[in-house]
């Protein structure tokens, strides 16, 4: 055993010395599961300031910065870079991370990983000057294993490098040549700043060595019991696993064998308490991994039990008609960025029900962990959204197939974190695709092509390989083609009559917005949400006559569409966007570098539409 190690520590000098680096894409199911700290598991957050240096000239490899920073400033993680570095908003490139960090000696004999949150876009690990792992993708978890890197007596340097270049090739899509007067700058084809670096909390954890791997829980109905099929994977020697479901006076147990690491087990549970946004009950699962008489390993999971379903008008949450009340939201917040920050993540959900909204889109990429965890609780219904924004498909093959890998690759890692979340009704796959890049028009439709029907199938097809229990859609821009939509379970759609087409006439935009809601019922017959739909209004700006830009027009407009949708039975849903302002790039249409279409302003006070919306979503039955 000595000997080994004695081997090992001589080919990770080597590796140091000769500068080989072997950077292995780490595997989903190592971030399948959120770390948690049990008489199996410990966790160790790594949260506070860190070291950072620019690397304007990518030489940090060659020159072997994963062996210590030499000129650092400080950054404090989780949070994006941007606002927290005078200098450096529009910093769109190589960076490093870097922390110091003692393994506790309790730990020996476990297997350590470290996990990262979400790191903006393209990430590479180093332990100790070992490369460990990379990770391409800016909103999704990876975790990889460094219980060999790692010392036990002394402490470990973690070295991060991030880059944060916007590309066509990448999701959120950017980097494109400048369009004219509608240009951005830093040049993202999306509307939110593009901000970058480590955005969410990283991890030290550790499994046992026969561990649980990952967790999936589906529930069905039969009449009022509720039926959740748990399937557990596991590595290592247990043979059992046995699951506990707790909760409503009830304490149901079973076991299950495992063929090939996977055991698959089944709970009935009579007149089960079914998760709503009116009683967000969860039941308290517990898997523990048994081998003969030995625990080997556990792991806690809150589940709803819960179904989602659609019929030709309308969204069925348990087999009753729900409508979606909410929001297109971002992660955003002064200074912070898309930084991780609990306090703001537990006021949005304050101010989500104080309004008395029911849901929101993940716009435009998943959101942190605890967001899902919060919504799970507080009974929020969530269309969960892959960065896939900005597609188009007028450039070469080579890019688009990049582009889809990307999606398909995110997509895995999606369902993958998310798909235990009984807040999580519909997975989103995209937002706004548009057919042309240089022919982008709001008036007329355009049309698919076969390319982009057959992107979009395998987007579809993937999603439903990795979970068939929930819905899927696209969401749709004014002036995309329908082809697309069509592939969608809820159709859903993008909408801004009477803003940036019909410019300042509410009416005559909501008018077309209802016969358009008309003819896309009539062709697709399946429910509709209006995914996004406001204008933009400058905090205290008012005009007796309602005029762009005031509060008095954003509120008009609003109630505009949500009076048309009251006049439709197949409307399932209406999210205004946007929950609250947020940063985007510089450009002529986004005044100070902001969008002004949110209900809440970027500090979360509530402008004049908050209150109205208010006064609508939490009006009693029939008053
Ligand atoms: C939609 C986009 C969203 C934008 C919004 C807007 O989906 O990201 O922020 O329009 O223009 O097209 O405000």
């Amino acid at each position: 055993m000595k000997k080994l190690w004695l081997i090992c520590i001589l080919c990770f000098t080597a590796q140091i010395q000769t500068g080989a680096q072997d950077f292995k894409i780490p595997h989903n199911k190592n971030a399948a599961l959120y770390p948690q700290q049990n008489q199996f598991r410990n966790v160790l957050d790594l949260s506070g300031i860190w070291r950072f240096q620019k690397d304007d000239d990518d030489k940090g490899e060659t020159e072997q910065w994963y062996t210590g920073l030499k000129s650092s400033e400080q950054i404090a993680v989780p949070g994006s870079w941007n606002e927290q570095i005078e200098g450096i908003r529009d910093y769109m490139g190589i960076v490093w991370y870097e922390q110091n960090v003692f393994v506790p000696q309790g730990w020996s004999g476990q297997r350590v990983f470290i996990r990262f949150g979400s790191v903006q876009y393209a990430a590479k690990v180093w332990v100790n000057g070992i490369a460990v792992g990379m990770h391409e993708g800016g909103s999704l978890p990876f975790a990889m294993e460094i219980t060999p890197m790692i010392s036990r007596n002394s402490k470990n340097r973690i070295s991060v490098r991030v880059e944060n270049i916007l590309k066509p090739t990448r999701i959120p899509v950017g980097g494109l040549p400048p369009g004219g007067m509608f240009s951005n700058n830093p040049p993202s084809s999306f509307d939110f700043f593009p901000y970058g670096g480590i955005q969410r909390p990283v991890w030290l954890y550790t499994i046992p060595k026969n561990a649980i791997k990952d967790i999936t829980v589906q529930t069905t109905l039969n009449t009022a019991d509720g039926v959740v099929t748990v399937k557990v994977e596991k590595e290592g020697t247990a043979k059992q696993a046995k699951i506990t479901l707790e909760g409503n006076k009830e304490k149901l147990e079973t076991k299950g064998s495992f063929t090939n690491n996977v055991a698959m087990m089944e709970i009935k549970v009579p007149a089960a308490r079914l998760w709503s946004p009116d009683d967000p009950f969860l039941y308290h699962l517990t898997v523990t991994l048994i081998n003969g008489k030995d625990t080997q390993d556990e792991y806690e999971l809150p589940i709803g039990i819960r179904t989602i379903a659609v019929n030709e008008n309308q969204i069925l949450l348990n087999g009753k008609p729900i409508i979606l009340k909410g929001f297109g939201k971002h992660e955003d917040f002064p200074v912070l960025g898309k930084g991780t920050s609990y306090p703001v993540i537990v006021k949005d959900f304050s101010l989500l029900k104080w309004i008395g909204a029911n849901s929101f889109r993940t716009s435009h990429y998943p959101y942190d962990e605890a967001f899902m965890e919060m919504a799970d609780r507080e009974g929020i219904l969530v269309i969960d959204e892959i960065p896939a924004v900005g597609l188009y498909f007028d450039d070469n093959r080579e890019q688009i197939s990049e582009r889809e890998a990307a999606c398909i690759r995110d997509i895995k890692e999606l369902v993958n974190r998310d798909k235990n979340h009984p807040s999580v009704i519909m997975w989103s796959l995209a937002n706004e695709p548009i057919a042309s890049n240089r022919n982008f028009r709001l008036a007329g439709k355009a049309t698919a092509d076969s390319i982009s029907l057959n992107f979009f199938r395998q987007l579809f097809k993937t999603v439903k390989e990795e979970d068939n229990s929930r819905l899927a859609c696209i969401v749709g821009v004014q002036g995309g083609p329908d082809e697309w939509l069509g592939l969608s379970d809820v159709i859903c759609i993008n909408r801004y009559y009477g803003w940036y087409a019909q410019t300042g006439k509410v009416n005559e935009g909501a008018n077309l917005l209802s016969k358009e809601l008309d003819e896309l019922h009539g062709k697709f017959r399946k429910p509709i949400i209006v995914t996004e739909f406001g204008s933009d209004a400058y905090p205290g700006m008012h005009a007796d006559q309602p005029e762009m830009f005031t509060e008095e027009y954003q509120t008009e407009l609003i109630k505009a569409y949500l009076d048309v949708a009251d006049t439709k039975k197949f409307v399932a849903g209406m999210h205004v966007w946007a929950f609250a302002d947020f940063k985007t790039a510089q450009g002529v249409i986004r005044f100070g570098g902001m969008n002004w279409k949110g209900v809440f302003t970027r500090d979360r006070k509530p402008k004049m539409a908050a209150h109205f919306l208010k006064s609508r979503w939490t009006k009693a039955p029939g008053k």
